[in-house]
């Protein structure tokens, strides 16, 4: 499927990628208490996983890793078990779906819940296809909060001693659970640092999913010609709560309220209709359709019966988990 902005179809594709991605993560927000919502952040998970190629590898954060994985052709329902762990799921029903949704070698999930290692993973990865001369390239994505893990100055280090084929992409969406990035990142911003380390940078704004794609055609162009790593910064702004649960007692909802105006798919959606490419009318009736398919998809897998195809090992915490959703 082309997701090239620069064709009629490949931005309704784009458009529809992110409307689908939120129609999945709003109906998971809906059935799961734990879930990480990514309302808000779409322009980046999209815009910055999208058109590359099937033998390229992507890490993408942990909030909005569903849309990225659906975007590449996974089976809504098939994650939605995953999430669930019921029948149906493809991962025997241990992975953390939400931010693991695909377990494959070209897909890198966040493996365990500690910040960072996937972009380690990524870095990894981006060794292994510069070693075997391959012209494919590894695209990670990760977090303000996560930028202060020790693990992301290494791979940026290493990526950047190395010229490794390799994106970076800063999803900034101003907080840490309930700490705002302002305060946390000391020295600059995250784009400081990587300049510190050699890469290259580029600052974009983050709901706009057009400078998204642009600031990454150009990073993977640079990668897949030899000419090392480089890191978006994207600001952007997590318009629901930490997890499900987050009482939201750290910023005010004016703040909230500010940042829905700038809405990544309706200011792209905006461009569409202004264009003649796409009909308020259908643009309305489609996104309704998939928020109820998506609410139906996922219902189901929630009240599916539990994986017969359990691994021999589950974690600790399966049991609970599954309670819990
Ligand atoms: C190494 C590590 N430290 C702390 C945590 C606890 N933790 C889970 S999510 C989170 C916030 C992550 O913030 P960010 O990277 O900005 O991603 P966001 O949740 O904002 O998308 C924290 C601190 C963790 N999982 N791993």
């Amino acid at each position: 499927m082309s997701f090239d902005h620069g064709t009629p179809e490949g931005r309704m594709n784009l458009w529809r990628a992110m409307v689908r991605g939120r129609a999945f993560d709003q109906a998971m927000c809906r059935h799961n208490n734990h879930w990480h919502e990514a309302r808000g952040e779409e322009a980046v998970f999209i815009g910055g996983f999208a058109q590359l190629e099937a033998d390229d590898i992507v890490a993408p954060h942990f909030r909005g890793a569903c849309a990225v994985s659906l975007m590449r052709g996974s089976d809504p329902a098939e994650l939605a078990a995953g999430v669930f762990g019921t029948d149906g799921s493809n991962s025997g029903g241990n992975w953390r779906g939400d931010i693991c949704p695909t377990p494959s070698e070209r897909f890198i999930g966040m493996f365990s819940g500690s910040l960072g290692t996937t972009v380690a993973y990524a870095t990894g990865a981006a060794l292994h296809l510069q070693q075997r001369h391959l012209k494919n390239v590894a695209v990670c994505a990760f977090g303000d909060g996560t930028a202060n893990a020790g693990i992301v100055a290494e791979s940026m280090n290493l990526a950047s001693m190395l010229k490794l084929p390799l994106v970076f992409i800063c999803q900034n969406n101003q907080y840490a659970t309930s700490l705002p990035a302002t305060t946390a990142i000391a020295g600059g911003t995250v784009s400081d640092r990587a300049k510190a380390l050699g890469l290259e940078v580029v600052d974009v704004d983050g709901n706009d999913l057009e400078a998204v794609i642009s600031a990454r055609a150009t990073a993977v162009a640079r990668a897949r010609e030899g000419g090392g790593p480089t890191l978006i910064h994207a600001l952007t702004y997590r318009m629901g709560g930490h997890y499900m649960n987050d009482p939201e007692t750290y910023r005010t909802r004016d703040e909230v309220a500010a940042w829905e105006k700038l809405d990544p798919i309706t200011r792209f959606e905006q461009k569409l209709i202004v264009a003649g490419e796409l009909g308020a009318d259908e643009a309305a009736s489609e996104t309704l359709s998939l928020m109820a398919e998506m609410n139906d998809i996922v219902a189901a897998a929630k009240d599916a019966p539990p994986t017969e195809n359990l691994v021999l090992n589950p974690s600790a915490y399966a049991e609970d988990w599954r309670i819990a959703s």
